[in-house]
């Protein structure tokens, strides 16, 4: 009989394009040769591997979607979602990077932003040189991005932004933040170089999760800024909320990659670990966990595939990306707590990668939508009840 590849049950790779298995390949290289042979130790320093950040670019993982006109990869959806995958296998700090300065920053510039916005930016950000983060999160109540009480006054040609975000990714790394702000024509976006007076970033530390990615307050005591930053073509929660879509999007294949990892590790593990006279693998206590394990990630691919396809067509809807976005998560960080139980005492050092991808996915189930947002969501599309 054919051995199926444990990793993907269904054999989803053969139903993505040549050009979509190339870039998972490239990336999957990558990810082997120059992330996983630090990235433990970058999990137990804190520290963000920023000298990856050229190469990262010269793979074209910043911005992949976005037409070649802006510097962009103008690939699929899907190949989007593949890099989210393959980047989130080594971890979910990368991913995040990844996922930020594409979806978050790159994205909202050239859904929303100007043509001279667009040339400024988009080039220079694909290329590594430019680094956004994204302020929407606020100290009061991320889950409620519409109470946001960072304001932006107009003052002559000028805009001048007062307020504060939470847990923002990337934000003592960026050179500039999409900054969301309210202002008398409702939310509006503005992309603000850090090195404005009164724009002030804090790295959050004693992080216990993300810890290979920079977190940061961000403050804003009158900082001006001309007009000309004013992300011009949309107003209102829709603007950030579409951002988050995208993001989200990819966020619900990388989670793929960190299950996957986990299982893999425990399949070699267990095969070689030897209790009460045979290998841990053969005893049916664990297979049950592990077929189980099997089970979720190949329902967890074909979620995203269909996905993806779907945003390809220009069909993906919000609340689908909820459904896959809770899905996966919950499926990852289920699993990556099993695997680290299944290692045993070997499980809680960061020597094997369970428990670095189990601690990582606290982080990824809460942003971009905490679980119980994202089930609410599904919740009001079933019943038309809106239950926030
Ligand atoms: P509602 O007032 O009904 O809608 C406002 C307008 O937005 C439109 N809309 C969307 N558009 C695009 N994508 C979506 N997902 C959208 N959801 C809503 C909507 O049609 C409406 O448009 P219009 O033209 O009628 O004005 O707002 P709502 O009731 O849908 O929202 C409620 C809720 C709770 C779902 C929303 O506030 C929410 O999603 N809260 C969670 C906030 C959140 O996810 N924050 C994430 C911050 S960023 C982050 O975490 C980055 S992590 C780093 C990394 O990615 O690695
Ligand atoms: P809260 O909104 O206070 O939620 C607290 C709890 O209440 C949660 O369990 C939630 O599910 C629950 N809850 C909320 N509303 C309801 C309800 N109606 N019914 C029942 N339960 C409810 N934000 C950015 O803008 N940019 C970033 O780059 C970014 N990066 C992040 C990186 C990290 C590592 C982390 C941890 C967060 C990041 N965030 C970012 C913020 C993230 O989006 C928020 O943490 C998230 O949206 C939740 O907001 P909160 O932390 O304020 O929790």
């Amino acid at each position: 009989a054919v051995r199926l590849n444990p990793l993907d049950l269904y054999d989803v790779r053969a139903l993505l394009s040549d050009e979509e298995r190339m870039v998972q390949d490239s990336v999957g290289r990558f990810v082997d040769e120059r992330v996983l042979p630090i990235i433990g130790d970058c999990f137990d320093q804190a520290r963000f591997p920023k000298e990856l950040i050229p190469e990262i670019a010269g793979l074209g993982l910043l911005g992949a979607t976005i037409p070649e006109q802006y510097g962009g990869g103008g690939m699929s959806g899907v190949s989007y979602g593949l890099i989210c995958q393959e980047l989130e296998r080594g971890d979910s700090g990368l991913r995040s990077f990844a996922s930020v300065q594409s979806s978050l920053c790159m994205y909202p510039i050239f859904a929303y932003g100007s043509e001279e916005q667009k040339q400024q930016y988009l080039p220079r950000m694909s290329a590594g040189e430019v680094i956004g983060c994204f302020g929407l999160t606020e100290p009061h109540g991320g889950s409620d991005p519409a109470n946001m009480k960072t304001n932006a006054k107009k003052d002559g040609g000028d805009w001048v932004i007062n307020g504060a975000k939470m847990w923002i990714t990337n934000g003592n790394l960026a050179h500039i933040a999409i900054v969301w702000a309210q202002t008398e024509d409702g939310i509006q976006g503005f992309v603000v170089p850090t090195d404005t007076a009164g724009f002030k970033a804090q790295e959050i530390h004693k992080k216990m999760s993300l810890r290979a990615s920079v977190t940061s307050a961000l403050f804003f005591d009158n900082v001006r800024v001309p007009d000309s930053a004013r992300l011009p073509n949309v107003k209102g929660l829709k603007g950030p909320l579409g951002c988050l879509t995208q993001a989200r999007y990819g966020i619900t294949w990388g989670p793929i990659g960190a299950a996957q990892a986990c299982l893999k590790e425990v399949l070699d593990y267990t095969a070689e670990r030897m209790l009460f006279g045979k290998p841990l693998a053969s005893n049916q206590a664990i297979q049950l966990k592990m077929a189980d394990m099997a089970r979720r990630i190949t329902t967890a691919q074909l979620l995203s595939l269909q996905l993806g396809r779907l945003k390809d067509a220009g069909k993906m809807q919000p609340t689908q990306v909820s459904l896959a976005k809770w899905n996966n998560c919950r499926m990852a960080i289920d699993i990556a707590r099993q695997c680290r139980d299944i290692l045993g005492g070997a499980g809680i050092t960061t020597e094997h990668a369970a428990i670095r991808h189990a601690l990582n996915l606290e982080s990824v189930i809460t942003y971009e939508g905490t679980e119980t947002v994202h089930e609410l969501v599904v919740g009001r599309e079933l019943t038309g009840i809106n239950a926030f």
